[in-house]
């Protein structure tokens, strides 16, 4: 499994991010394509292309993304007024970087359902 993703470069700080939280085991930073005015990516520093790729092994971890998407949203403000938090897999779903993140979306009304 790779580990040289372009977020596994921003986790390592060798790529230049707006980066709003980091730990031993995940890494939030601002998307360079904001859709909304707060859009943070939570990511894993551990490489996992797709969600298709996680195990049981990856329990802990997965819900650490939705509890640091959570504490988030609780500082950036949006928490009362809403958000959305997605993880978009392979092709149909548009997955552009195969190493899997959450998206933080909020900060303005959100229509649903997506395109
Ligand atoms: P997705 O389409 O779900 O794979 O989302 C990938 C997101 O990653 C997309 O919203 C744009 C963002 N992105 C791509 N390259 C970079 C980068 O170099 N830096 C940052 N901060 N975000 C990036």
């Amino acid at each position: 499994m790779t580990t040289d993703t372009l977020f596994a470069r921003i986790v390592r700080g060798e790529i230049p991010a707006q980066i709003v939280y980091q730990d031993d085991e995940v890494t939030a930073f601002r998307d360079i394509h904001p859709a909304a005015p707060v859009h943070v990516l939570i990511v894993p520093n551990r490489v996992i292309p797709t969600l298709n790729d996680a195990s049981a092994e990856d329990e802990v971890l997965l819900g650490k993304l939705f509890l640091t998407a959570q504490r988030l949203a609780r500082e950036l403000g949006i928490d009362q007024s809403g958000y959305r938090v997605v993880m978009n897999t392979n092709a149909d779903a548009g997955q552009s970087v195969a190493h899997i993140h959450l998206h933080l979306l909020g900060g303005r009304r959100l229509t649903w359902p997506p395109g």
